[in-house]
């Protein structure tokens, strides 16, 4: 039977190819299944659906890959991309794994780190933009942050990040490059504590640097939630800020490790207020699922996992379209959301003060969302609409 919740290429969803290509390591034990060529990966998610990938500079080429190397594996993706009708739809650099950038990249107190991550970064973009042409480009500072903070002045390692946005901006304006870059905040894991630990604080940075426009946020479910924060008002404050340039979908339980779950298998109501918000505001971004298959999976284990976040977007997004259809459900969402709020003039603010409030009178009516949350509950589990 055709599953009317299939992907097809307007979505836009993407994979990380560190996300299928995950072979189920963690700190306990090796790996569980083979890793997948970047090429195969290519082939199967263009097979289900998918549009787009997205990768590290070192998921595709090795560290240590000579200028030979690199060059074929670079013609062998660019080729399964091709014969697969799949776009890069972002690029970013691993500037956390190899043991060099212990103490950070951008922000490490060596300047020779420092230079070097540059220099990487800078080839990172000449492959995903300048070859792969994609437009946007993330930056996760997995290592910038600390585990002890004896070591490291914070305000000179928040400048150090600063001259290092600058400058990765400046170059990628002296290339010409089109390209966005999107920031993407972590509390912690893998240091004790990661700079930027938080999307809201990415936003209050962007506004320091030297090209604020070019740089916006990507803001990670699991990540938020890790610290305790509600990833629906997250992506609101960015897409009302003009700065969601890209999103990390993917789930979280509360107070665990960076589990990277398949999209919408812990938090349905979590999920679904997303969905909603990046359908009813337009989003028009990749649709990236940054997770990874449970460990327990083998390979076929991986493709149940991908198409399942895709699916469980397309129901949600169903849903949602239900919600706003909804006669019972939308008397009940406030409508005053249209009133705007007043803005001060001397005039203005006269009338303001002039004005009798009964604020015992307006203290008495309920705001109806016991009824409207239950009703929400009855759509999510199907008892409603269909
Ligand atoms: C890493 C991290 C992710 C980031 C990736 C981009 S790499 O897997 O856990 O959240 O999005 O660098
Ligand atoms: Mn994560
Ligand atoms: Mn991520």
């Amino acid at each position: 039977m055709a599953d009317s919740f299939a992907p097809t290429k307007q979505d836009r969803f993407s994979f990380g190819l560190w996300t299928v290509g995950n072979p189920g390591a963690d700190p306990f034990g090796p790996r569980v299944r083979p890793r997948i060529e970047p090429v195969d990966i290519v082939k199967n998610l263009g097979k289900l659906g998918a549009w787009g990938v997205c990768l590290h500079d070192n998921d595709l080429i090795p560290i240590d890959a000579t200028p030979a190397q690199a060059e074929q594996k670079m013609r062998d993706f660019e080729t399964a991309l091709k014969d697969n009708d799949m776009v890069v739809s972002m690029g970013t650099t691993n500037l956390f794994s190899h043991p060099v950038f212990r103490d950070g990249a951008f922000t490490t107190p060596d300047p020779a780190v420092r230079r070097y991550a540059l220099q990487k970064i800078c080839n990172g973009m000449d492959m995903c933009i300048g070859r792969f042409k994609t437009n946007l480009y993330v930056m996760w500072g997995g290592r910038e942050g600390t585990d002890t903070d004896c070591g490291k002045d914070a305000v000179e390692a928040f400048k150090r990040y600063r001259d290092a946005l600058n400058y990765v901006c400046h170059y990628a304006k002296d290339r010409k490059y089109d390209v966005r870059f999107a920031i993407e905040a972590k509390p912690n894991e893998p240091r004790a504590d990661i700079y930027l630990a938080t999307t809201g604080s990415v936003l209050g940075f962007i506004a320091t640097l030297d090209y604020p426009e070019m740089v916006g946020v990507n803001p990670e479910v699991g990540h938020e939630v890790m610290a305790g924060l509600n990833f629906y008002h997250v992506v609101a404050q960015a897409i009302e800020a003009g700065k969601l340039y890209h999103c990390d979908l993917n789930n979280q339980k509360i107070g665990r490790f960076d589990q990277d779950l398949r999209f919408a298998s812990e938090d349905i109501k979590g999920a679904f207020y997303l969905v909603k918000l990046l359908e009813e505001y337009g989003y028009k971004g990749p649709k990236h699922f940054d997770a990874h298959a449970y460990r327990t999976e083998d390979i076929e284990g991986v493709w149940d996992f991908a198409y399942g976040c895709m699916r469980s977007y397309k129901i949600l997004q169903h849903k949602a379209k239900l919600f706003a259809k909804d006669k019972e459900i939308q008397a009940l969402v406030r409508k005053d959301i249209a009133i705007p709020s007043p803005k001060f003039s001397k005039e203005g603010h006269a009338k303001i003060l002039k004005e009798k409030f009964d604020i015992e009178k307006m203290a008495e009516k309920g705001y109806g969302y016991e009824k409207l949350d239950q009703l929400v509950f009855d759509l999510l589990l199907g008892v409603r609409g269909s």
